[in-house]
């Protein structure tokens, strides 16, 4: 990686981990509160804990990872960015960063505690809107220039199949582009006037829906990149090569068509959307499910594939020849392995008749534990132990993989715990963003602290595991930042097998599958939006309960 682009995805790293450590704290805090253990001191609220932790984990983490990540990736396999374009990405860390650091104010002040979701009639002071604006405006800013290093290759190198790495990359902003539509929509239009007193009433229906419109998209945000780890850079580091470099972009293509007409499963319980509707777009989400299938297959292949090369014969006996003491593997293998429960939580979700039985359930809390809590933290927790020594030319010690296993396993028995409890205590009717002083007297909602394993109390045992691991991986991550050895660290990249068949020149037709989303964003969207709006009811004043 190119020293100049390295330092900008250091300054990613920086922000991210930092809100990791403050969303771990929050997340320990609000689980012991849950369950009765502990009250949270100088008037702050549950709810303004729960944004913070919603917010710093699931949005800022996650973004700041997946920038340092592509940004580096990027200049790795494309070559450095070109000056201008390399500014282009400063001014949008620094756009950004401005944004996230005035939401993150306004949540600290209680004048934003409206929830991760941030959809109305919570209503959160201006500012923190204006917070979200710059964020979203800084995504833009950067993921423009990470487009532009792509299609300048493009340009300079006609005829030739891009790197997959670039490619995908290309995918997943294109994917935040066109989602983040939605959520700019909700704040500009909608909930930044009503702040500002200039419009009284929201429709609050609408707002969800453009919420939600961004929120699924949002979540494929965050596994894209996961992907891009487990389909390029596992393979080198289980010395084995890609199954098949088609198959690979296919499944990105196919995120990037399905993964955005599907917001209605997150409102399949909402009165106000006709069933059609709901209908069409739960096909949609079952379709989407398709490219996770293809991609655990192809990842299952590569292994084999591998493990056969080493020499492995027997039906099984592949699998002893993964690197299995290697963090760079084990993290993203467990984070593999997480997912096949989560994956099959979310079909469940999806499923109208049993998504009656655990929406706004803590089953739901659960299930995006494990898939962005743990399938995606995971890979990228073992992207870092590689990556932050790439970018700071140190090496990974065998005393930081240590603890990086030891961080891997504390970590899947801590989820184990919370999350496992969480889907019980969903089932049993548990609600999802209680704080514990609403239920402390209701009889049924006792029953949430008896038992075993359906327990709360199992469920902040596991966060406090949990926390432990998070405190271990800041430790590894400030080791390999400033502490560990100079030498230099080789950047994993895997190369297809050769067998593989040649990649069709038709998958790199943007202009095509930009076209083609749109298309079906416009189908699934068009009619139910016309709808709220000509039907809208007189619309909600704000809701500040805190
Ligand atoms: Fe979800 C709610 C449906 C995937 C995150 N989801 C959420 C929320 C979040 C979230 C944050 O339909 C809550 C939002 C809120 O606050 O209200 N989800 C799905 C479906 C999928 C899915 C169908 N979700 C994700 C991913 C997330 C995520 C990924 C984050 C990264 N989800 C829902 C629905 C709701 C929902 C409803 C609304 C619930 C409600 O009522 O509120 C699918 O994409 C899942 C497909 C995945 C698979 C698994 C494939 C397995 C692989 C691993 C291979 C393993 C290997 C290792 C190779 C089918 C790829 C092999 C080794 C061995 C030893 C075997
Ligand atoms: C919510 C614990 C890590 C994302 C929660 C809740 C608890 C919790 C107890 C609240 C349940 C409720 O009242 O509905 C923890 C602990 C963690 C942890 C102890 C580890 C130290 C994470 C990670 C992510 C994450 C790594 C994502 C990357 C979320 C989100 C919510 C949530 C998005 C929902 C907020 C909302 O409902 O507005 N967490 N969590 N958590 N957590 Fe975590």
């Amino acid at each position: 990686v190119n020293p100049s682009d390295a330092k900008l995805s250091m300054a990613y790293i920086y922000v991210a981990f930092t809100a990791f450590l403050i969303g771990a704290i929050a997340g320990v805090v609000q689980g012991l509160q849950r369950a009765g253990f502990i009250d949270l001191p100088a008037g702050i609220n549950y709810y303004q804990v729960l944004t913070a932790h919603g917010l710093l984990l699931a949005l800022v983490f996650t973004t700041y990872f997946i920038f340092a990540f592509l940004n580096a990736g990027m200049s790795k396999t494309l070559g450095a960015f070109p000056d201008k374009y390399r500014k282009t990405g400063w001014i949008g860390f620094l756009v950004l960063t401005l944004g996230t650091v005035l939401t993150t104010i306004m949540v600290l002040l209680n004048e934003g505690t409206v929830l991760y979701t941030f959809y109305a009639p919570l209503q959160a002071h201006p500012l923190f809107y204006l917070g979200l604006t710059l964020f979203v405006v800084g995504t833009w800013v950067a993921g423009g220039a990470l487009l532009a290093h792509y299609f300048n290759w493009k340009r300079e190198n006609p005829g030739q199949l891009t790197p997959l790495f670039g490619f995908m990359t290309v995918a997943t902003i294109l994917l935040w582009i066109v989602a983040t539509i939605g959520v700019a929509a909700t704040v500009l239009l909608q909930l930044l006037p009503w702040s500002l007193g200039i419009s009284e009433r929201v429709n609050v229906l609408l707002s969800r829906t453009l919420f939600w419109y961004f929120g699924h998209p949002l979540v494929y945000f965050w596994l894209l990149p996961a992907y891009m780890a487990w389909y390029i850079v596992i393979p080198k580091i289980i010395g084995g090569r890609l199954f098949s470099d088609s198959l690979a972009r296919l499944a990105f293509i196919l995120f990037l068509l399905l993964s955005i007409p599907v917001g209605f499963h997150h409102q399949l319980m909402e009165a106000g959307i006709s069933p059609f509707w709901k209908y069409i777009q739960t096909v949609l989400t079952f379709a989407v499910v398709v490219p996770s299938l293809l991609t655990a297959f192809s990842i299952f292949a590569t292994f084999e594939i591998t493990g056969r090369a080493k020499g492995a014969t027997g039906l099984f006996s592949w699998w002893k020849k993964l690197p299995w003491n290697d963090v760079r593997f084990f993290a993203p293998f467990i984070a593999m392995l997480t997912f096949i429960p989560a994956g099959a939580g979310g079909i469940i979700n999806a499923s109208h008749q049993m998504n009656a039985v655990v929406h706004n359930t803590l089953w739901v809390v659960g299930h995006f534990h494990l898939t962005v809590g743990t399938t995606v933290l995971l890979t990228f927790f073992g992207i870092s132990y590689w990556l932050i020594p790439v970018l700071t030319g140190r090496r990974l010690t065998p005393s930081v993989n240590r603890l990086g296993m030891i961080q891997t396993i504390l970590w899947a028995v801590g989820m184990f715990f919370m999350s496992g409890a969480m889907h019980l205590l969903g089932l049993l009717g548990a609600p999802r963003r209680t704080a514990f002083t609403t239920y402390q007297d209701h009889p049924t909602a006792l029953q949430w602290l008896e038992g075993m394993f359906a327990n709360q109390a199992t469920m902040s045992i596991g966060g406090v595991i949990l926390f432990i691991a998070a405190l271990l991986m800041i430790y590894n991550v400030i080791q390999l930042a400033f502490l560990a050895p100079k030498e230099q660290t080789e950047f994993p990249i895997g190369e297809v097998s050769s067998d593989a068949s040649k990649t069709p020149p038709l998958l790199e037709n943007w202009k095509l599958w930009v076209a083609l989303a749109v298309a079906l964003i416009l189908v699934a969207y068009t009619v139910p939006l016309m709808d709220m709006i000509q039907n809208a009811p007189p619309g909600s004043p704000p809701f500040r309960p805190w």
